[in-house]
C-alpha cells in the first residue's frame, strides 16, 4: 500500500477546520487508495480545541487516516507536508483599515510561507483560503523562493460553486449539466462570475439565459455577496461549503479536470489575459496530472473586460499595500 500523505490544515480548531477535517480523514481530499496524516497547526490558545477535534477524529475510526499531530509552530506543522490548507487567518474586525488587515495576515502568512520553504515535502501543494485569500496566497509564495511559484493558489472554488447553483436554478437544470463557467480575478466582492463560455447541454449559457439585466443586476452580486447573505442568514459565516469548495480545488487540482471542462483556481499570472504577471487571480484552468493549466484563446466581450479589470485592479492594490508593508 501507499506511503501516507502529510496534509498541514491550518486553523484546525476554526470551523471551517471542523468540516474539513472529517472529509480529508474519509478520503474525499485524494480519493479511496490515498492513506493521510494530518498535521494541525493552531495558536497556542486553541491547540486544546484542535486536540478535541483530534479525538473526534480517532473516534470516526476512518480506515485511511494514519495519524493526527499537533502543532503551534509552523516549521513543525509544514514540516514534510504534501499538500497544505492554509485556513487559519485574522479575520477584519469592526474598524479595521484594508492596511490593518494585510498587516495582521501577513504576520501569519510571511512566517507560514517561510515554514513551507523550509521544510515542506517537493511536491508541496499550497491552498490558501483564509481571506483575504489571494493576497495571503501572495504573501505567503513571495516568502517561499525555493518552492515553484505555481504550488501557491487560492481559493476561488467556492465562488465557482456558487455560480454553477445560481445558474442551474435560473435554467432548471441541474450543476452537472453547466460546464466552463468561470471565476476572474478577486475572492472578494469585486470577482467576475462570467457564463460567455459556459455550455449547458451543450448550448452557450448566456444564450440559453438571455437576459443581460439579470445577469448585471443579479446574478453577478448574487455570487459576489453570497457569503455575506449566509451570514445574515446563519449567523456565522459559511464553514461546510467553504470546506467542500476546498475538499474540490485540491481534488481537481490533483486527480484532474473532466475532458470538455473546466474549473476557477485563483493562481499566479503568467499574464495571460491582461492580467499582471505575478497576481495570484483567479483563471480558467484545467489539471492533468497534478498541474493546471490557464485556457487560453477565450474572446472577452467589452462586459467582461471591464468587470475583471476591475476586480484585477483590487488585486493590484492589495500587492502595492503588502509590498509598501515589506511582506513580499
Ligand atoms: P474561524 O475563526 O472559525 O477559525 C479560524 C481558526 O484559525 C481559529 O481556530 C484560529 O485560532 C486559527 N488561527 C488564527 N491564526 C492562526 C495561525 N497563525 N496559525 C494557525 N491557526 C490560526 O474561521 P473560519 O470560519 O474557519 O474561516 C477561516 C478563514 O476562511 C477566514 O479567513 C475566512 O474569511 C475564510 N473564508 C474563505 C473563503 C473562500 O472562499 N476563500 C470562504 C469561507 C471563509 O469566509
Amino acid at each position: 500500500t501507499q506511503a501516507p500523505v502529510n496534509v498541514t490544515v491550518t486553523g484546525a480548531a476554526g470551523q471551517i477546520g471542523y468540516a474539513l477535517l472529517f472529509r480529508i480523514a474519509s478520503g474525499q481530499l485524494l480519493g479511496p487508495d490515498t492513506p493521510v496524516k494530518l498535521r494541525l497547526l493552531e495558536i497556542p490558545q486553541a491547540v486544546k480545541a484542535a486536540e478535541g477535534t483530534a479525538m473526534e477524529l480517532e473516534d470516526g475510526a476512518f480506515p485511511l487516516l494514519a495519524g493526527t499531530d499537533i502543532f503551534d509552530d509552523p516549521k513543525q506543522a509544514f514540516a514534510g507536508a504534501n499538500v497544505a490548507l492554509l485556513v487559519g487567518a485574522r479575520p477584519r474586525t469592526k474598524g479595521m483599515e484594508r492596511a490593518d488587515l494585510l498587516e495582521a495576515n501577513g504576520g501569519i502568512f510571511k512566517p507560514q510561507g517561510e515554514a513551507i520553504n523550509a521544510g515542506a515535502a517537493d511536491d508541496i501543494k499550497v491552498l490558501v483560503v483564509g481571506n483575504p485569500a489571494n493576497t495571503n496566497a501572495l504573501i505567503a509564495q513571495s516568502n517561499a523562493p525555493d518552492v515553484p511559484a505555481e504550488r501557491f493558489t487560492a481559493m476561488t472554488r467556492l465562488d465557482h460553486n456558487r455560480a454553477l447553483a445560481q445558474l442551474a436554478k435560473k435554467l432548471g437544470v441541474s450543476v452537472a449539466d453547466i460546464k466552463k463557467l468561470t471565476i476572474w480575478g478577486n475572492h472578494s466582492a469585486s470577482q467576475y462570475p462570467d457564463i460567455f463560455h459556459a455550455e449547458v447541454a451543450g448550448k452557450n449559457a448566456a444564450e440559453a439565459v438571455n437576459d443581460e439585466k439579470w445577469l448585471a443586476e443579479e446574478f453577478i452580486p448574487t455570487v459576489a455577496k453570497r457569503g455575506a447573505a449566509i451570514i445574515e442568514a446563519r449567523g456565522a459565516s459559511s464553514a461546510a461549503s467553504a470546506a467542500s469548495a476546498a475538499i474540490d480545488h485540491v481534488h481537481t487540482w490533483v486527480n484532474g479536470t473532466a475532458e470538455g471542462d473546466w474549473t476557477s483556481m485563483a493562481i499566479p499570472s503568467d499574464g495571460s489575459y491582461g492580467v499582471p504577471e505575478g497576481l495570484i487571480s483567479s483563471f480558467p484552468v484545467t489539471t492533468k496530472n497534478g498541474k493546471y493549466e490557464i485556457v487560453q484563446g477565450l474572446e472577452i466581450s467589452e462586459f467582461s473586460r471591464t468587470r475583471i479589470d476591475a476586480s484585477v485592479a483590487e488585486l493590484g492594490e492589495e500587492r502595492d499595500a503588502v509590498r509598501k508593508l515589506g511582506l513580499i
